[in-house]
């Protein structure tokens, strides 16, 4: 396995297992060298907590690519999670321009919604400006509330497989690459992953655990991302994530006082087991 550079572009939420303090530890854990332009400094993530400090990091966003620009610092793959504001996603695209080496892998998980409803702070504008970054990746990852919004369907309550397809149809047309649907559930207490890649779909079922747990998303991502550098390929770095995240939302579940996040980090090894596994079934 080669070693890679990651670039991951979201906030740090300083307590709360999300965004920033969960995808440095799990890519760096998979193996990789991985750095952060953090867009924002919060004191918690925005899920449930009060009074939450902000700090806005915008302007720093093309300030430390020029000066990695001009370092000739480059990556092999810019992740991109929770962002804050359009002008963010306008200097992502920069940055995904200037620093990733030929070949180099955008992963956008356009975080900004759940459950039928968009995150605080966001709007049809930031959703606009969302399709434009989508349209730029190679691979995204949406749940099922951001791939309705990022494809004009409207949230159901329930899903079948004809509005998966056009879901996944919808989605490729804006996408053009690898699509990772998330939360795709056709059996009560089940769920699961749609991987959809050139023409290809495979869907991947595991267990509905509890109402979800804040910041299992970006455990996800940052999983999926993890193996993606393995190069297992998308399918299995799909499964082994989605795995991975099950583990990690059930030694949480019954902590009643965790209800913040999930505990990935007793989970790390069985990561990595998985990780191996898969790339020796690959060799
Ligand atoms: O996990 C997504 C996320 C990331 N960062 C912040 C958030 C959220 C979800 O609410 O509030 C600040």
């Amino acid at each position: 396995m080669e070693y890679k550079r990651v670039l991951t572009i979201q906030d740090i939420s300083c307590f709360g297992q999300c965004s920033g303090t969960v995808a440095m530890p799990i890519i760096s854990a998979c193996g990789h060298e991985c750095c952060i332009i953090p867009s924002a400094v919060l004191s918690t993530h925005t899920g449930g907590f009060e009074g939450f400090t902000f700090c806005d990091l915008t302007e720093e966003l093309p300030k430390i690519m020029k000066h990695w620009q001009d370092t000739d610092i480059m990556f092999d793959c810019v992740y991109t999670g929770y962002l804050g504001s359009v002008q963010q996603i306008k200097y992502v695209a920069q940055i995904m321009g200037t620093l990733l080496i030929d070949g180099g892998l955008k992963i956008v998980d356009p975080a900004m919604a759940d459950n039928g409803k968009l995150y605080t702070g966001f709007d049809e504008e930031y959703v606009e400006a969302m399709k434009w970054l989508c349209a730029q990746a190679d691979i995204i990852l949406p749940n099922i509330t951001e791939a309705c919004l990022l494809t004009d369907n409207e949230y159901p309550e329930k899903v079948d497989q004809e509005f998966i397809n056009k879901l996944l149809s919808d989605l490729d047309e804006l996408c053009g690459g690898c699509v990772i649907l998330t939360g795709v559930s056709f059996n009560e207490g089940r769920t699961g992953v749609m991987i959809y890649e050139s023409g290809f779909c495979s869907y991947y079922e595991h267990d509905l655990i509890g109402e979800g747990c804040h910041g299992t998303g970006d455990i996800y991502a940052s999983a999926f991302v993890g193996g993606m550098m393995n190069e297992i390929g998308a399918v299995n770095a799909a499964c082994v994530a989605a795995d991975f995240t099950v583990n990690c939302i059930k030694g949480t579940i019954d902590d009643e006082d965790h209800w913040y996040g999930a505990k990935f980090e007793p989970q790390i090894p069985t990561l990595l087991e998985m990780l191996k596994e898969s790339e020796e079934e690959a060799e």
